[in-house]
C-alpha cells in the first residue's frame, strides 16, 4: 500500500478563516427536499445556494437539465427510491452572487458558501486531493469560515485499484490535501458522506461559513479521523458532527452514519441489526450534542438514507418508520456505501 500519495503537495499553510473586508451576519441556511420537475423554491424571499440532486440510473448525470445553469449543482447517478423528493436545495434569506473559480461553481454571499466541484473520477486519491486543494484555495479567498459540512461522491467506491480500495485512495488524497492547506485533522474537520454513484464524475459538494463551529463526536464510536491502519493508509477526514451556530440559527449537521461499533462494522449481513445500531448511534450522537430524541424530532430533523441494495428498501424502510420520526422527512437513495460490509448510511440535518 503506498504510504504516500504520488502528486506534489502545495504548502498552503494559512489561516482557516480569512475575515473579509466587510462583516456582517452569516445569511440564514435552510434546506429541504423538493421535486426534481418543480421550482426550487417555495417561497419568496429565499434564494438558491445549491443543489444535490439524485436520480438518474446510471446517466452520469441524473435526469433532465441542471437545475438553473449557474446554480451550483451535484448531479449524481444515484436513483431515489423513495420517501422525500430527490431533490435537495439549499437556500439563503438575501441574493447571492454565483460565480466559476478553480473548476468550481460556487454561491456565496456574506461569509456562507455553497459549492461543487465535479472532475474525472480514474483516481480518486488524486482527485479529491486537487478537488479540496481548490474548495480551500476558494473558502480562502472569500474569507468564508471553515467548511463545515461536505458531501463526497464517486462510482465504485468498493472497487480495488492498485491493490488500494477506491474509497481508502479518496481519504488518502482528502487527508494530505486538509493537512496541507492547515486543517487540523481531528479538531478542524466538516460533517461528511462519501457514497459510490453508480457512475459518472467524482462530485464534491461543500457549505463553509462563518459562524461558531462545535465538533461532536459519538461517543459508541472511534472518530474516524483515528480508525487505526487496517481501514487505509490515512484515515477518513471527517467529524461525526457539525453543530453551526449563527446569530439566525442553530443546527447539527449529521455525517453519514452506520452501523459501526468502536471502529467495526456492526451485523455484517443483517439488515435489521444494522439498521437498529444505526438508529442508536444517531440518538447517541442526539445526546451529545443535546437534542432531543429521535423519534420526536418531528420536522426539525431531514434524513437521507443511502441503501447499498435497493431491494432491501421495504423492511428497512418499516423498520426505520419506527426508529425515526414519521413527521421527519426522510430520502432514500440507491449509494454504495464505503465500507463493503455495511448495506446503509443515514445522514441528517437538525434544527436544535
Ligand atoms: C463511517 O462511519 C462510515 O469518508 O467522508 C461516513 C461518513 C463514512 C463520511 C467519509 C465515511 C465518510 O466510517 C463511512
Amino acid at each position: 500500500m503506498p504510504a504516500r500519495p504520488s502528486f506534489a503537495i502545495p504548502d498552503l499553510r494559512g489561516p482557516i478563516a480569512r475575515p473579509a473586508g466587510r462583516r456582517s451576519a452569516t445569511p440564514s441556511l435552510g434546506q429541504a427536499y423538493r421535486p426534481v420537475d418543480g421550482p426550487l423554491v417555495q417561497a419568496p424571499g429565499q434564494y438558491v445556494l445549491g443543489v444535490l440532486q439524485h436520480g438518474g440510473d446510471g446517466d452520469h448525470d441524473g435526469p433532465g437539465p441542471a437545475p438553473v445553469v449557474e446554480v451550483p449543482a451535484c448531479r449524481v447517478a444515484m436513483p431515489v427510491l423513495a420517501g422525500a423528493p430527490g431533490r435537495e436545495v439549499w437556500f439563503t434569506d438575501q441574493p447571492v452572487h454565483y460565480g466559476q473559480r478553480h473548476g468550481l461553481r460556487y454561491a456565496y454571499r456574506d461569509g456562507l458558501m455553497f459549492g461543487v466541484v465535479r472532475c474525472p473520477a480514474g483516481e480518486p486519491d488524486r482527485a479529491a486531493h486537487d478537488a479540496y486543494l481548490d474548495i480551500v484555495r476558494l473558502t480562502r479567498e472569500h474569507g468564508t469560515g471553515p467548511i463545515f459540512r461536505v458531501w463526497n461522491f464517486f462510482p465504485d467506491i468498493n472497487g480495488e485499484q492498485a491493490g488500494l480500495e477506491r474509497y481508502r485512495r479518496f481519504c488518502l488524497g482528502r487527508y494530505e490535501a486538509l493537512s496541507a492547506a492547515g486543517y487540523r485533522l481531528d479538531a478542524d474537520l466538516p460533517a461528511a458522506s462519501a457514497v459510490g454513484t453508480h457512475g459518472g464524475d467524482l462530485w464534491i459538494a461543500f457549505l463553509a461559513g462563518r459562524g461558531i463551529f462545535a465538533q461532536i463526536e459519538n461517543p459508541r464510536q472511534v472518530s474516524a479521523f483515528r480508525y487505526p491502519p487496517a481501514y487505509g493508509p490515512r484515515s477518513p477526514s471527517f467529524s461525526r458532527a457539525i453543530r453551526f451556530t449563527t446569530p439566525r440559527q442553530d443546527r447539527l449537521f449529521i455525517s453519514g452514519t452506520a452501523s459501526i461499533l468502536g471502529h467495526r462494522s456492526h451485523g455484517t449481513g443483517d439488515p435489521a441489526l444494522q439498521c437498529r445500531t444505526t438508529a442508536d448511534n444517531l440518538q447517541a450522537l442526539l445526546a451529545a450534542a443535546g437534542a432531543d430524541r429521535l423519534d420526536r424530532l418531528g420536522e426539525r430533523a431531514r434524513w437521507k438514507i443511502y441503501l447499498r441494495h435497493p431491494r432491501q428498501l421495504e423492511p428497512i424502510r418499516e423498520q426505520l418508520g419506527t426508529l425515526l420520526d414519521p413527521a421527519s422527512p426522510c430520502l432514500y437513495v440507491a449509494g454504495d456505501i464505503c465500507r463493503a460490509d455495511l448495506l446503509l448510511e443515514i445522514e441528517g440535518v437538525v434544527d436544535l
